[in-house]
């Protein structure tokens, strides 16, 4: 009978191969959902600043997924200086199709015996400072997807900033993906698109309470009703670098 080289050991080489084939399973669920851009990466050194109320259920997790969806460029395309109905009950769609599929990478991840936690794709935790139970932006960024832009926004390098994500967060361990090693560079062209004047040279001096205040104001517009814009994303969509 032959027998196959294992060069780690019988017990390592099955669980290397297990885990493989979780992966293979992973990515076989999120492009049936039509998720094509997703990354992996390590959690253990910025965990403590995620806010969940009982820190004890993130002892084992130390590793994350990104997943993005790419916005439809033709519902972009109608955005002139505010965000458009059409592009509200988008922006719905998409994020009820990132939780969806977050869950059931969930699911399955816990049915391998791992742990595994959905972030929503737009669930505020804390309303008076605005912040999620997680970044998709840091863990994005730190999965490969893209850098942090001009915009205050992922920006990748074929899809610009047309993308919105959802988290999972699990135990099971991942290879890391590298982060992405460029930048806006010399393009500025969100800075004149933004309706807010919020966008800035510096990313740094992004500014925030402008940027929110008019998304307020859009916010009562008929069919919009929620916070949203999409004007800086129409400017970066597509690709960039
Ligand atoms: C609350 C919220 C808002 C608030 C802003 C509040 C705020 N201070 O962030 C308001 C209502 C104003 C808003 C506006 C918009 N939002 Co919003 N928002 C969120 C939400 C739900 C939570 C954000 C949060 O927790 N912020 C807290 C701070 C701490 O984190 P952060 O800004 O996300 O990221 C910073 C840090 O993580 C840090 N960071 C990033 N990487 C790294 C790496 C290292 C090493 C370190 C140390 C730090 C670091 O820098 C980041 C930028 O300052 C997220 C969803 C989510 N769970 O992330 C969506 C989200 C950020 N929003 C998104 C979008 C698209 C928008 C809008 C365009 C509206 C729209 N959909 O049309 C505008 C864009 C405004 C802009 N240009 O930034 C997308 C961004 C997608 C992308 N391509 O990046 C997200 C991720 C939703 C999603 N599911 O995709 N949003
Ligand atoms: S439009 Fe240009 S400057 Fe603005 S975030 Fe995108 S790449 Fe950066
Ligand atoms: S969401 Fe709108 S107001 Fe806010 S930075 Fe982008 S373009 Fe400007």
């Amino acid at each position: 009978m032959a027998t196959q080289y294992e060069p780690y050991g019988n017990l390592l080489w099955k669980a290397l191969c297990k885990v493989e084939k979780i992966i293979q399973g992973i990515k076989d669920i999120l492009t049936g959902e039509g998720i094509y851009l997703f990354g992996f990466c390590g959690v253990s050194d910025i965990k403590d600043i995620f806010l969940f109320e009982k820190k004890e259920v993130l002892k084992n997790i130390n590793h994350a997924i990104s997943i993005s969806y790419v916005l439809s460029d033709k519902i972009l395309e109608e955005i002139e200086d505010a965000p458009t109905p059409s592009y509200a009950f988008h922006y719905k769609g998409v994020n009820s199709l990132l939780d969806i599929a977050a869950l059931k990478v969930c699911a399955y991840i816990r049915q391998n015996g791992f742990d595994a936690i959905p972030v929503p794709a737009s669930h505020i935790i804390d309303w008076e400072n605005q912040k999620a139970l997680v970044s998709h932006k840091h863990i994005a960024t730190r999965s490969g997807i893209g850098w942090i832009g001009r915009n205050n926004l992922v920006v990748n390098p074929r899809y610009g900033s047309a993308i919105r994500f959802a988290t999972i967060l699990t135990s099971m361990v991942l290879p890391e993906s590298e982060p992405v090693s460029i930048d806006c560079g010399d393009c500025f062209d969100c800075i004149k698109a933004c309706p807010a004047g919020a966008i800035k040279e510096k990313q740094a001096d992004f500014d925030h309470k402008g940027c929110f205040e008019l998304l307020k104001d859009f916010s009562k517009r008929p069919g919009i009703n929620q916070y949203i814009c999409g004007v800086c994303i129409k400017a970066c969509a597509g690709e960039r670098r």
